[in-house]
């Protein structure tokens, strides 16, 4: 299986499963995501998902050796079936942290950072490999990298495909955060855990405003906060909130969605 799910209290976690090359994406593993993605969607229990992957890296990109023969239309077709993939994490309403065990490199990278919280391994390294073999970067890259870090890291990094450590991409803003080798499983499921018990519902909005945000003005942005925060108000879950908060207690959310 190119892909393992596993269920845990109130999230899965997904893990890309070919270690042998580094798990570099095949079309049948884009496929089988986007289903995990969506079964994720549709059971109301699973609050977040944890994305890594098997062995010691985390995503070589696209594989290398299925498209050694492909045209340039090919090509085409199989991002064609690729950007729901990353458009799907986008819109996907309950948070997904991606632990990055080792290098996330070309559509790996952005497949990395399409997710809403990253941390990677110190050892981890994130390269923009696409310019190396006369492409650009896809899968969302040239669209996450300059809001992430900026036009002249975007470009420095997307031209000259140097790799970038996971603490300068913490330094950087890249990521959010850097952590040893051997904590990185325990802190991530942590996480994974602890916004499983967050406000699902408000969790999802906050994604959407946030992706908004890159389009609208601040105008439509504030029409936007209004209309997703009555959208918020609305779910037992902000009631829930305000009672533990003026009773001195930690919420117990529902995370209905
Ligand atoms: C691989 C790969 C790989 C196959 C390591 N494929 N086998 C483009 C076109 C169409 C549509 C979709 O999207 C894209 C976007 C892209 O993603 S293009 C960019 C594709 N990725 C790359 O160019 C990265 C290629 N890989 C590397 O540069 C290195 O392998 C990195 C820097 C990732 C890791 O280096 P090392 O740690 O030294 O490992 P390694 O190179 O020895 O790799 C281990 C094995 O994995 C090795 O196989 P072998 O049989 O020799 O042990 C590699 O051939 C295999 N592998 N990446 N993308």
């Amino acid at each position: 299986m190119t892909i393992l799910v596993e269920s845990r209290a109130g999230y899965r976690v997904i893990t890309l499963n070919r270690p042998e090359r580094l798990n570099a994406l095949t079309l049948e593993m884009a496929e089988a995501l986007i289903e995990a993605l969506e079964a994720a969607e549709k059971d109301r229990t699973c609050r977040a998902l944890l994305l890594t992957g098997a062995g010691r890296g985390f995503c070589a990109g696209q594989d290398l050796t299925e498209i050694a023969e492909a045209s340039a239309a090919e090509i085409g077709d199989l991002l064609d079936a690729y950007n729901p993939l990353i458009l799907k994490l986008r819109a996907l309403p309950i948070p997904v942290i991606c632990a990055v065990n080792g290098v996330a490199a070309g559509a790996g990278a952005n497949l990395a950072l399409a997710c809403d919280i990253v941390l990677a391994a110190q050892s981890a390294t994130f390269l923009q490999a696409f310019a190396k073999i006369g492409l650009i970067p896809d899968c969302g890259g040239t669209w996450l990298l300059p809001r992430l870090i900026g036009d002249p890291r975007a470009r420095a990094l997307s031209m000259l495909a140097e790799p970038v450590s996971a603490e300068t991409a913490a330094a950087w803003g890249m990521i959010w955060r850097a952590v040893a080798d051997e904590q990185l499983m325990r802190e991530a499921e942590a996480l994974a855990a602890r916004l499983a018990a967050g406000p699902t519902a408000a969790l999802g909005l906050v994604k959407q405003a946030l992706d908004e945000s890159a389009v609208n003005d601040l105008e439509d942005q504030l029409d936007l906060e209004t209309e997703l925060q009555e959208e918020a108000a609305e779910n037992p879950d902000f009631a829930e909130g305000l009672r533990a908060f003026l009773e001195k207690r930690p919420p117990t959310f529902t995370g209905n969605r």
